[in-house]
């Protein structure tokens, strides 16, 4: 069986102890994941600091970025490799792997490549009283040893939306990946020696939260700063850890994102975005709609229309190009998002559609599957509107006027993502102003720029990545005052 190894200092190194790692699909075992202890989790810290203080740190930016474009046709070249690789890991179709995950790990070095070369930094002239003046300039040091841990759901996109930035601005990396899916980050490690990346700037460990890998690194004192994407409840664990040791933190987190619809949207289109919105990558997308309000006169027509497009989801072997939705990630998402197909039942939802899990005859029976679901009138008050479920799962409710959608939709703790669908140009610009989040589409969903900020209000998160954000957060900012 393969082992899938720990990358330190430039090694691939086995751990203490393994762990399977499942294929969704079926429950199958696609390897065996070799977990880092603390020893190692030490290692990889040092690896780093000692990377830090060699040349990679004062390596020019266009040498740096030169890497950072050898990594992208790394990625590029391997292609084939990674989509698999993802695909085993998540039970995601291989059609959306192939659009959307692995391109996009590539596009995040090229990105930054570019960004890091043009990056401006302030400048004052000082005027003093005695007539003298002082010039203040900021140069960009890199922050240290990053340490960054990342979710399961898009795994490539999401680590590699860290470690290029990171990268760019002259850090190095200890990585730790979500243990469901160690597969592409390890890919990753041997595109990262393949193109010349010295040893120690990019570590990869591997293991659990609590108690192991993922607790390791935050605890250690040597890295200067985390960036986590996860869920809220573990941001707020690792915010505790980490404040022994007052370090800087960029947290992107949970959502429980709207969408509002207007009578007058384009309803096709609205309806083939929110179709997206709601069931792409089985529902696991923090930006995700979960809760859609309709205005009322549209209602009946909106909810039958999504409710078909739901029922024509094509739930299959993730290898095959035909399938569009996939399994859940584990057992256990699998049952907690079943629990909240039961709650809503007893909260009084009705199912349009969906609601249980769907029967095979094959394979795929001992894997994560559950319906597409679509549900309608429960209360604002109720568990699955709150809730953030991470499943393909909605809830539509009706509204009559702009201010209640805007109302209903701003009243969660959390404030990731929302979007708005209409044909009158001045109301979305209106309405997406007001919503308390920190992305709103209008008239589209998962349209990304990587130069924009990118992150949550609330529950959702802590700061902003992307563009200038991104290179901030991985940078120390020193101002120079020269007295003229
Ligand atoms: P999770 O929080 O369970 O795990 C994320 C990572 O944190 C994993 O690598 C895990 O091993 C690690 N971890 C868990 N406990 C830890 C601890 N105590 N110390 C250190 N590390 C620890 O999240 P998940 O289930 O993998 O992902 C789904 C969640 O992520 C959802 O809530 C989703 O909304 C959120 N998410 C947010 C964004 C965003 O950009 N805002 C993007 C993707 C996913
Ligand atoms: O597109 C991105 O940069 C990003 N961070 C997406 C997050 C998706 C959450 O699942």
């Amino acid at each position: 069986m393969k082992i899938i190894q720990n990358y330190i200092d430039g090694r691939f190194v086995r751990g203490s102890r393994e762990f399977p790692d499942i294929n969704p699909a079926d429950g199958s075992v696609v390897a065996q994941v070799s977990e880092a202890d603390r020893s190692q989790v030490s290692e990889a810290v040092g690896a780093a600091t000692s990377a830090l203080r060699g040349d990679w740190g004062r390596l020019s930016i266009p040498k740096r970025a030169a890497i950072l474009q050898k990594i992208a046709d790394g990625i590029e070249g391997r292609f084939q490799e990674f989509v698999a690789a993802e695909v085993a890991d998540t039970g995601k179709p291989v059609s959306l792997a192939s659009k959307i995950d692995i391109p996009r790990g590539a596009a995040n070095f090229r990105a930054f490549a570019e960004l890091i070369k043009t990056a401006p930094l302030e400048s004052y002239r000082t005027e003093l009283a005695d007539g003298s003046a002082a010039l203040n300039y900021a140069v960009r040091k890199p922050l240290g040893v990053v340490g960054i841990i990342t979710p399961w759901n898009l795994p490539l996109l999401l680590l590699t939306w860290k470690v290029a930035p990171a990268l760019a601005c002259g850090n190095c990396v200890v990585v730790k990946p979500s243990e469901e899916t160690p597969g592409s980050a390890t890919l990753l490690a041997e595109v990262m020696q393949e193109a010349g990346v010295p040893r120690g700037v990019f570590n990869l460990v591997h293991g659990f939260g609590p108690d192991s890998a993922g607790e390791f690194l935050t605890s250690h004192a040597g890295v200067d700063g985390f960036t986590f994407t996860g869920e809220s409840s573990t941001g707020a664990a690792i915010m505790r850890t980490v404040a022994a040791n007052v370090k800087p933190v960029s947290f992107e987190l949970g959502g429980k994102n709207a969408a509002i619809v207007f009578a007058d949207c384009d309803l096709e289109e609205t309806i083939v975005g929110l179709t997206d919105a709601v069931f792409m990558n089985t529902g696991q997308v923090c930006l995700c709609a979960e809760r859609i309000y309709v205005e009322r006169p549209l209602f009946e027509r909106f909810v039958l229309a999504l409710k078909k497009k739901a029922e024509g989801l094509r739930l299959g072997w993730p290898t095959d190009e035909t399938t569009t939705t996939g399994p859940l990630i584990s057992k256990n998402h699998r049952e907690k998002v079943l629990g909240y197909y039961g709650l809503a039942r007893n909260e009084g939802a009705t199912i349009v559609t969906g609601g249980g899990a769907p029967h095979f005859g094959d394979g795929r029976d001992t894997g994560f599957y559950v319906e597409p679901t679509i549900l309608t009138g429960l209360a604002e008050s109720a568990r699955c509107v709150r809730e953030e479920i991470f499943g393909p799962v909605c809830h539509i409710a009706p509204f009559d006027t702009e201010e209640e959608a805007i109302a209903k939709a701003n009243d969660t703790k959390y404030g990731l993502a929302a979007s708005v669908w209409t044909t009158q140009l001045k109301r979305g610009h209106r309405v997406a102003e007001q919503l308390r989040a920190g992305i709103t589409w209008v008239n589209c969903w998962f349209l990304r720029d990587l130069r924009t900020p990118f992150g949550g209000m609330g529950l959702s998160g802590i700061g902003r990545e992307g563009g200038m954000h991104s290179l901030n957060f991985y940078s120390e900012l020193n101002n120079i005052c020269v007295k003229l």
